[in-house]
């Protein structure tokens, strides 16, 4: 019996030794100094020995299980520590380490040529105004002299969200509102997206942008818009611009306009770039009609008003060389990174 307590010391102690986690270690103690274990096992036939033997058992039977006991502690303790300082190695951090480069994000090409058309009209004192995407057919229509059977209407160019609600076709609506709700002198600049149910190709999307302004005061006549494009041309695209205005018809103005700058690339003569018209058409315009300003609650025998639109993307396109209006959407970095 001593020397099956000596054996089951000298096992515990090489269990102990070669042990190397906290759940082997549990295993070990469960073995040796549990219930059902091998310590438990021999003592529980100590009745069998003589008074004799027995106290010498028995002590030695308890130095082996206190000794157990504290080389289980002592491992414990040492699995601990490890544990402790793996931790602390897999968690260091290198405060000197340097960051991860974030690349700057820029300005889209689109956002870019607007924000320098908003800072031109900015600058002869128009201010930017903004009104809802999802109009009412009656701002979008009715109150610009678009009456139901005119063909900008047709379901073809229109989204209908129902019978008197659109998406907005021009930021016109916009500027009625504006006349309803601020009296003359008004100057303004309406940008934003505008909507037609168009088949995407290169030079068409279902969404597009546009900058539309408006000036209504006492006497404003036909040579104020023409003098104040003629300014907004030169500033964006250089001094040496030149301009002419061709007869137009919308039904919101009455006379209307376009607008044509004269080709940068051939000065006139003819080229690609302008498909051998020598004049690159830029936006319509014309003075606002007697109804629109009447509808709004304005006295057309008092005040008369301009009005000027234009797309962004084509202005975007011909400023960057940019064959397809398609990339405007797309987000491809490629793309995007080189404005
Ligand atoms: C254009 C062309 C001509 C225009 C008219 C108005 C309003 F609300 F005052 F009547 N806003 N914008 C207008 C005039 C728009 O886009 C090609």
């Amino acid at each position: 019996m001593k020397t099956a307590l000596e054996n089951i010391g000298k096992a515990a102690a090489e269990a102990l030794q070669s042990c190397s986690d906290p759940k082997e270690l549990d295993a070990i103690r469960v073995r040796f100094l549990g219930k059902k274990g091998e310590l438990t096992a021999i003592l529980k036939q100590m009745g069998k020995l003589s008074a004799e033997e027995r106290p010498v058992i028995g002590q030695l039977a308890n130095e082996v299980r206190s000794r157990i006991e504290s080389a289980v502690a002592e491992k414990s303790a040492i699995l601990k520590e490890e544990q402790m300082s793996r931790q602390l190695e897999e968690e260091h951090i290198d405060v000197t380490m340097p960051g991860r480069k974030q690349p700057y994000g820029k300005a889209h090409p689109l956002t870019l040529v607007m924000d320098e058309i908003k800072e031109i009209f900015l600058g002869m004192g128009f201010d930017v105004v903004s009104g809802p995407e999802v109009e009412y057919d009656h701002y979008n229509f009715e109150m610009l002299n678009i009456p139901k059977d005119h063909p900008a209407r047709d379901t073809q160019d229109t989204f209908y969200i129902n019978e008197n609600i659109v998406l907005r076709t021009q930021t016109s609506p916009v500027q009625v509102r504006t006349m309803e709700t601020r009296r003359p002198p008004i100057r303004v600049i309406s940008p934003g997206r505008v909507y037609r149910s168009d088949a995407i190709d290169a030079t068409h999307s279902p969404l597009f942008h546009q900058i539309e302004g408006l000036v209504v005061d006492k006497g404003v006549t036909m040579a104020d818009l023409k003098g104040t494009l003629e300014i907004f041309v030169k500033r964006l695209y250089g001094e040496d611009s030149v301009v002419r205005f061709r007869p137009h018809h919308f039904p919101f103005t009455e006379p209307s306009a376009e607008l044509d700058v004269m080709c940068f690339n051939c000065h006139g003569k003819g080229c690609r770039l302008c498909k051998g018209e020598g004049w690159i058409e830029l936006l319509g315009c014309g003075m606002v009609h007697p109804k629109v300003l009447q509808n709004c609650d304005i006295d057309p025998e008092e005040y008369s008003g301009f009005a000027f639109g234009m797309g962004l993307e084509r202005v975007v396109m011909r400023r960057f060389n940019i064959d397809d209006l398609r990339l405007f959407y797309e987000n491809d970095l490629r793309f995007l990174d080189q404005f």
